[in-house]
């Protein structure tokens, strides 16, 4: 929350609109969970009680952005709401050209699936994002992690955990040469790793290094936002300047994005490419246009280009950001202080419990981070997410599952919805699951989509005894 003369300020809004939500009973929770094969994704929101399963399309939109959709032009071209949503992007990002998509994957898949990587490229980016990769790979190419080693400690107290380790970026260039490697992807807030920051410092050497091997450079900014706060906070020489500020000069560093707009930008649905090369977006705009949607609304309704327009100047304020950040910090400092593993420090989005040390007599064969994100639901209705063993998918060349060393369960806090009383509620059923951590018994699989599992994947108990 942010500070003023030492008296901590609330929340920069208040609540018009509520929507109701209830615990089930013990019996109905075990019941739901069972038939929903153990993944919380599987599970329907009405059966939940707190939803931290993502933050993404799930913020409180404000008075401005629901008033805004009443303005929109639904004209098939030349809407005013798509000119209004470009020179939001312009005047917040600073890309100068602008493909609308309906979501962030759909960036994806045109600017990384059908217009960088080519067979047998390889791309550098930090860890990894489950539909990033999956565009880079249905491609021909590889994702090869360039993080700095402490991104893969739950435990270092790194303040830019996010950092591209510049060695292994330049060493990944002469191995398999430069034409071999058609951009480097740097994403914001490194989801993945626990929501973990980028250094301004940092942004700027990826860049110095790119201009040197002449390669592009393409941000995820789907959190650019929130890493423009933590710059803010922890970096030497940024507190005087706004997050506006900040964000336009981390944008400098690149030449393109692809942007959610459900996450910063505080919407259900939007997304957007953003280029400062004319041919590079004239190519994206074509395919746009052939995968989904007419150059003037992508794959966006003008009500939702309005929602996102508003959103993102809305987005990048200092107090909300101070306050969304403050609140996501409140519940894991409530969970560390009591001395429930979680990933240190807490990033921007979500906290992350750290499975393997929650559950350190479960096996990662039998997905410690699924057991416990459906042994919470279970025991509190609270529904968070698996990001360890079931999220990292296979090898796609030896189809062995990948092990990340990090295994955890993301409890992920979405935008404006919840008070510090739900985070109350979560960090002490959280504890009181540790106290009976012991109990909790693991999975296997027995459901397994072949890309993507996550989503859909099923599960059952090991032994008898469901968690
Ligand atoms: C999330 F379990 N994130 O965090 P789209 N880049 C990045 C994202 O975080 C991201 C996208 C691109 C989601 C939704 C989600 O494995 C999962 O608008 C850094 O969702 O298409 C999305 O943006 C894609 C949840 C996506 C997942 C994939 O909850």
């Amino acid at each position: 929350m942010p500070h003023r003369n030492k008296v901590k300020l609330a929340e920069p809004y208040r609540i018009k609109v509520v929507e109701p939500i209830r615990l089930l009973k013990r019996e109905e929770r075990e019941r739901a969970i069972k038939e929903a094969g153990y993944n919380t994704f599987n599970l329907k929101s009405e059966d939940v009680y707190i939803d931290l399963l993502t933050d993404s399309g799930t913020g409180a939109m404000s008075t401005h952005q629901w008033s805004a959709m009443m303005m929109a032009d639904e004209a098939y071209s030349g809407r005013a709401s798509c000119f209004r949503l470009k020179k939001a992007v312009q005047d917040v990002m600073g890309y100068k050209y602008v493909v609308l998509t309906n979501q962030g994957r759909a960036a994806e898949h045109i600017l990384y699936g059908k217009v960088l990587v080519k067979p047998g490229d390889y791309v550098p980016r930090q860890m990894y994002f489950t539909t990033s990769k999956f565009h880079i790979e249905a491609a021909g190419g590889t994702l090869v992690d360039v993080a700095i080693d402490e991104a893969h400690d739950p435990l270092s107290r790194q303040p830019f955990k996010g950092n591209v380790d510049l060695r292994k970026l330049e060493s990944l260039i002469h191995k398999v040469g430069v034409k071999k490697v058609p951009f480097i992807n740097v994403e914001m807030n490194v989801n993945m790793e626990g929501g973990q920051p980028i250094s301004m410092e940092n942004l700027r050497k990826v860049r110095e290094l790119a201009k040197n091997y002449r390669i592009p450079v393409i941000f995820d900014v789907c959190r650019a936002m929130e890493n423009a706060f933590l710059i803010k906070e922890r970096e030497p020489g940024y507190s005087e300047k706004s997050c506006a500020e900040i964000l336009l000069e981390m944008c400098s560093y690149s030449d393109g994005c692809v942007m959610s707009a459900k996450k910063d930008a505080i919407v259900n649905m939007g997304g957007f490419i953003g280029l400062n090369d004319p041919d590079t977006f004239e190519v994206c705009e074509n395919l746009g246009i052939e995968y989904v949607g007419s150059k003037d609304y992508g794959g966006m309704s003008s009500r939702d280009m309005e929602a996102v327009a508003v959103g993102l100047r809305e987005g990048i304020d200092d107090d909300y950001l101070a306050s969304r950040i403050g609140q996501v910090r409140y519940l894991g400092e409530r969970l560390s202080e009591s001395g429930v593993p979680i990933v240190e420090p807490v990033g921007a989005h979500a906290v992350y419990l750290d499975a393997k040390r929650f559950l350190p007599h479960m096996p990662q064969s039998q997905f410690p981070a699924q057991s416990l994100a459906a042994a919470l639901y279970t025991h509190s209705g609270v529904r968070g997410m698996e990001r360890g063993v079931v999220s990292a998918g296979r090898d796609k060349d030896t189809g062995e599952n990948i092990n990340p060393n990090l295994e955890l369960v993301r409890l992920t806090v979405p935008r404006r919805v919840y008070t510090n009383l739900h985070m109350d509620f979560v960090a002490d059923s959280v504890l009181q699951l540790y106290e009976e951590r012991d109990q909790i018994r693991g999975l296997k699989m027995v459901y397994e989509p072949k890309h993507l599992r996550f989503f859909k994947a099923r599960f059952e108990p090991v032994t008898n005894a469901p968690s």
